[in-house]
């Protein structure tokens, strides 16, 4: 203890003294580096989840201290502008007072029973309430947990092996579908890990998102084996993507033809691009849904939910075998119920819909005007600036992005106070809690620094 007074006293004093330097200079990562060295000695890569050692862009991640509305404040004691919201959850803003109370109260009681409890029958009624086509919801803990008990349902119901999923899409660290992934796996150039055995793809097919003579094909060939596709309505991790009408008319008619699943993974996309989801502004009735970041409220929370006569196949109504020590866990439930009650009673996606296009715009306008190549993809509160010259509609698009001017985007919007994802293969969100003088600042700091790293510039 006593060897640790000098560092906490050290600590603290960096802390004060750049507390008040509000971002108005680079931020010092002293603190950060540190923590990083000792985390990486302890932790494979100094984390828990790759998306966040920076590999993709370089240097040294910031170690968070606390969060407030939409700011992160790191252990250095700089302020910034949080664009990540922990990857999606934060659709309120950090500490929402709603869900604060929400932990509070439900700390009274406990944290953890393994015994079923009234509060996992009202966030399940929520999210029925909520998304048109889940009849009935299994909770999880992770996005992971609830497509891969998605896939094994839709295998158990359908007695079929074969699954389709779409490059660039990432379902999370599921064996069967850690082949061309997304997210960290795609920015990491690792589409298909390591320990992932033949086995476990050899019964998945990965096809072009957007590819509908692909779609077309694969079921005409193979249409009988099939027991479900899974995608992102709306990709967020190969940055944002958005699928065409034809591409979604032909998934929901073709799985309904050959009696195959369709699996919306609205893990991302739930509650975020819309109430009730993408699937809502797509027109899509999947046959399962998957759900996870919003719906915990920043606690780990996962769900997955469909057509009635499907999900009660699930065991112990069915004989599908999924199960979780801490599914349906109190605390999470408390803030995911309080997160879904303020979305419903004050829905914020008119405020969403208002703040992200005005980022937008801005965005735009910096780009065009530091003469860099892009193309700019927004579904409600979800944005990506390309460095790729045309639109991006699919995997093979988005790999041609130049990941190396984003990592110098990413560090010049940093040092000027703006946290952006570590990637330009993730999306970035506006919270309820950003504000319009908050979009000004960021397309301000944009328009400096895409004026700095344009090719031909001082700094380019
Ligand atoms: P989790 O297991 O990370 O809760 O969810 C996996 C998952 C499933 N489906 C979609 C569409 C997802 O976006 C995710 C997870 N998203 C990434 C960010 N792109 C989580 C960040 C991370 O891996 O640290």
């Amino acid at each position: 203890m006593l060897l640790g007074t000098p560092c906490l006293l050290i600590k603290r004093v960096i802390q004060q003294q750049t507390e008040f330097s509000m971002q108005k200079t680079k931020p010092t990562l002293i603190l950060s580096q540190a923590a990083f060295a000792r985390a990486q000695q302890l932790m494979p890569g100094g984390v828990n989840s790759p998306a966040r050692a920076f590999g993709a862009v370089g240097g040294t991640p910031i170690f968070v201290d606390r969060a407030e509305g939409a700011y992160l404040f790191d252990i250095d004691g700089n302020r910034y502008l949080d664009y990540i919201g922990s990857w999606g959850p934060m659709i309120l803003g950090h500490r929402h007072p709603a869900v604060l109370a929400a932990l509070k109260h439900a700390l009274e009681h406990g944290t953890s029973y393994g015994a079923p409890t009234e509060a996992e029958s009202e966030l399940a009624e929520r999210i029925i309430d909520a998304v048109a086509s889940v009849e009935k919801v299994r909770l999880v803990n992770s996005g992971t947990e609830a497509t891969m008990s998605a896939i094994r349902l839709a295998r158990g119901y359908t007695g079929r092996d074969v699954l389709i999923k779409f490059a660039g899409n990432y379902h999370g660290h599921v064996d069967s579908l850690l082949v061309s992934a997304g997210s960290a796996a795609a920015t990491l150039g690792v589409p298909s890990s390591p320990g992932v055995t033949q086995g476990t793809t050899q019964d998945t097919i990965v096809l072009e998102y957007n590819d509908v003579a692909a779609l077309e094909k694969t079921f005409a060939a193979r249409g009988a084996e099939i027991a479900g596709v899974i995608f992102e309505p709306v990709v967020g991790n190969m940055g944002v993507v958005r699928p065409s009408e034809a591409f979604c008319e032909t998934l929901q008619r073709l799985t309904r033809k050959h009696g195959a699943l369709l699996i919306c993974d609205e893990v991302m996309t739930g509650f975020r691009v819309a109430f009730a989801g993408a699937q809502s502004l797509l027109g899509l009735e999947p046959d399962i849904t998957t759900l996870g970041k919003i719906v915990g409220g920043g606690l780990p929370v996962g769900a997955y939910g469909g057509r009635a006569d499907v999900m009660d196949h699930i065991l112990p109504a069915g004989e599908v075998f999924q199960a979780g020590t801490l599914s349906g866990n109190p605390l999470a439930t408390a803030a995911g119920c309080a997160t879904l009650k303020l979305l419903k009673d004050d829905p914020p996606y008119g405020k969403l819909e208002t703040l992200s296009a005005q980022l937008e715009d801005g965005l735009r306008e910096a780009a065009e005007s530091a003469e860099i190549s892009h193309s700019l993809a927004r579904v409600g509160s979800m944005i990506t600036l390309f460095f790729h010259d045309t639109a991006v509609d699919n995997w093979s698009a988005a790999s041609q992005c130049n990941t190396d001017l984003y990592a110098r985007y990413f560090w010049g919007m940093m040092d000027r106070g703006i946290y952006l994802p570590c990637s330009q293969y993730e999306a970035l969100f506006v919270s309820a809690a950003h504000t319009a003088e908050d979009i000004e600042q960021t397309v301000a700091a944009a328009q400096e620094t895409l004026n700095d790293i344009a090719p031909g510039s001082a700094g380019g």
